[in-house]
């Protein structure tokens, strides 16, 4: 009797202990396809898009050693994509060290300045290309930078210092020429700036002024999502309040960088918005906070005293702030851009520049003009529309992609 109750009991506990074990397999399949369900609805995120506190940092890899193993998680799937990303993020770090990153931004600038290229730095390499140049060639690349559009006083530095840096003889080597239009381009747009400290302050508060249409909020939205991508908190700071839909267009960017915006109502006032911002960047420990601003209000001076207000304002909510103030120029308007950014700078503290839609025009050459006379430096230029298109400025791959083809074609 006794022996009959035990195994009745054991054959109880082993159905039991069966049951438990079908559930929880059972919890984990639904756990996977849901899972998969979710990844099919949303799509695999974009990594620029993923919020900088729930990326990984890649293992650090030290030469000859392999990267430290983590504890095994639960879940393998997950595992393996953690693995992946960390693959292709030390990929990426290593790509870098190996200057290729160096290489890929070489050939945005190249694509970028396609345009320019084939206008006054083509009309030079004519000159320069032909079979024997004499000091013929000064009146010649006078009349050529001079309608170029990179304003008279760059232009005047660059004839300058092949007029009275080379010698007669000199002056019938194409190479030299170009050299020196080289050399003296690079100092022009040399204006000493040291690069932008991003960590400097907490928050680093950026505001970002233009006339209409130059591209600020795309700019806006562009930079938000890099330092994103760096791991920075942004919050955004819906300042046009003027332009119909200006706000969603942020808002839109804003998502892709997971920043929170900070809106205000249609037709009220910036400066509050902005102050808001900022006070929130404060309260919250964001790492960067940048306004986006109108471009256009019922009259010049309205749009000069309204963003005069906003740095008052901004100084309110965060002493000191802003921080760095960018003018946003369009490439495409030439010199209008170096007229728009001295009206700007005359009546404000201008610290950065940013040049826009450079792959739509011919005009590129006017960082030049613009870098001669404000003395402020570009610190980003736009080459195209999509996320990646907005790249750091470099001044020396700046030259060697104005100047390449050129000089090539005349050593030639
Ligand atoms: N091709 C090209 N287009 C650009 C670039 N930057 C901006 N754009 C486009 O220029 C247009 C205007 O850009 P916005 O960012 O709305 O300009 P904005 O200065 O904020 O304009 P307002 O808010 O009206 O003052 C948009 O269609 C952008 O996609 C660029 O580098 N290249
Ligand atoms: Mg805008």
């Amino acid at each position: 009797m006794t022996q009959e109750i035990i195994t009745l009991l054991v054959v109880v506990a082993v159905l039991v202990i069966g049951l438990a074990l079908l559930r929880r397999a059972g919890d984990r399949s639904k756990e996977r396809s849901a899972k998969a369900m979710r990844d099919r609805v949303v799509g695999a995120p974009e990594p620029a898009a993923k919020p900088a506190r729930e990326r990984k940092r890649p293992p650090v890899k030290k030469p000859g050693k392999k990267p430290a193993k983590v504890e095994e998680p639960e879940d393998e799937e997950e595992e393996e994509e953690e693995e992946e990303e960390d693959e292709d993020e030390r990929e990426k770090a290593e790509a870098e060290a190996a200057g290729e990153g160096d290489l890929e931004a070489r050939a945005a600038f190249r694509q970028g300045l396609t345009k320019t290229r084939g206008g006054f730095v083509a009309k030079l390499g004519k000159i320069f290309g032909k079979k024997k140049i004499d000091e013929d060639v000064l009146p010649q690349l006078e009349e050529v930078l001079f309608t170029a559009d990179i304003g008279p006083r760059a232009a005047d530095r660059i004839f300058d210092s092949v007029k009275k840096g080379l010698t007669k003889d000199e002056l019938t080597d194409a190479q030299k020429i170009w050299s020196k239009i080289r050399e003296t381009s690079g100092k022009i747009l040399d204006v000493g700036a040291p690069p932008v400290d991003w960590e400097h302050k907490k928050p680093f508060v950026l505001l970002v002024l233009g006339v209409n249409g130059v591209g600020k909020t795309t700019t806006i939205g562009k930079l938000a999502a890099h330092l994103a991508k760096q791991g920075k908190q942004v919050v955004l700071a819906a300042g046009d309040t003027f332009r119909a839909a200006a706000t969603e267009q942020l808002e839109v960017w804003g998502d892709r960088a997971k920043a929170t915006v900070v809106k205000g109502k249609a037709g009220g006032d910036p400066s509050s918005v902005i102050f808001d911002a900022v006070k929130r960047g404060v309260d919250e420990g964001a790492d960067v906070v940048i306004c986006d601003t109108a471009g256009r209000l019922h009259t010049k001076t309205d749009l000069m005293d309204e963003l005069k207000k906003v740095r008052r304002v901004m100084d309110k909510a965060m002493p000191g702030s802003p921080h760095e103030t960018w003018m946003v120029l369009d490439a495409t308007t030439g010199q209008n851009a170096i007229t728009q950014a001295k009206t700007f700078k005359e009546a404000m503290e201008i610290t950065g520049i940013v040049i826009t839609k450079l792959d739509g025009s011919a005009k590129g050459g006017v960082i030049l003009g613009i870098c001669d006379e404000l003395k402020v430096p570009v610190r980003y230029i736009g080459v195209g529309e999509k996320l990646e298109d907005l790249r750091p400025f470099d001044a020396r791959a700046f030259v060697d992609a104005l100047y390449e083809d050129a000089d090539e074609a005349s050593a030639a």
